[in-house]
């Protein structure tokens, strides 16, 4: 009586297990099905991912520019699945992918992208003070978030429109009345006579310039 009930425990248990596995297979193999049918719909930019030195073939992806081959040692990297932004082509990958000319993108100031014969080409931008050129009379101010270049500004040029004139001594007047600070004194044309303080001397200076 004992033997047969431990039979039928171990009967029940194998068949639970294989069951189990089936269900698991079953599993894997719907998963990778509808991946096959699932083509990406976006262009995700694979350049930046490091899929390892194997030589393994993953597919067909966006490098940011173009559709080109990718080889790795796998999909996954840092515990995030890539599989689902490979083509299964390179003429699927540019159905999606390829610009229309005259598309810019300008997510990142410093690298613009324009579309020019369906191909994203990157459009080289020449900053001067990269290039190493002097701020004659002035000082170089950082870009904002939505430019590259930093500009030239000349010393007392307070309304930053590249000329010196009396709407510069009223805006550099309030300044010091309202006892303005520079954000930055490295970066300061307000500060005319370079000395980190805003005083009537900045004034004398500026009406000095302007006069000249
Ligand atoms: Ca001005
Ligand atoms: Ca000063």
């Amino acid at each position: 009586m004992f033997q047969k009930f431990i039979s039928i425990f171990l009967f029940i248990a194998i068949s639970a297990s294989q069951n189990h596995i089936h269900f698991s297979t079953n599993n894997l193999f719907s998963k990778n099905y509808d991946q096959l049918l699932n083509r990406p719909d976006e262009c995700f930019d694979l350049s930046e991912i490091n899929f390892g030195m194997c030589e393994m073939y993953l597919g067909v992806g966006w490098n940011g520019y173009n559709c080109e081959y990718f080889s790795g040692c796998g999909w996954i990297v840092d515990d995030i699945d890539y599989y689902e932004y490979f083509f299964d082509t390179l003429l699927e990958c540019e159905d999606v992918c390829q610009c229309e000319d005259g598309e810019i993108i300008d997510d990142d100031p410093c690298n613009l992208r324009e579309c020019f014969d369906g191909q994203w080409q990157e459009i080289i931008i020449d900053c001067e003070e990269e290039m190493g050129l002097p701020c004659e009379n002035g000082v170089y101010i950082s870009p904002s978030q939505d430019e590259c270049c930093s500009t030239c500004v000349l010393y007392g040029d307070t309304n930053f429109d590249g000329t010196l004139n009396i709407l510069d001594v009223i805006v550099l007047v309030d300044i010091i009345l309202y006892q303005g600070q520079c954000a930055d004194w490295y970066e300061c044309p307000e500060d005319v006579n370079q000395d980190g303080i805003f005083n009537v001397l900045d004034v004398i200076e500026l009406v000095n310039n302007i006069l000249n």
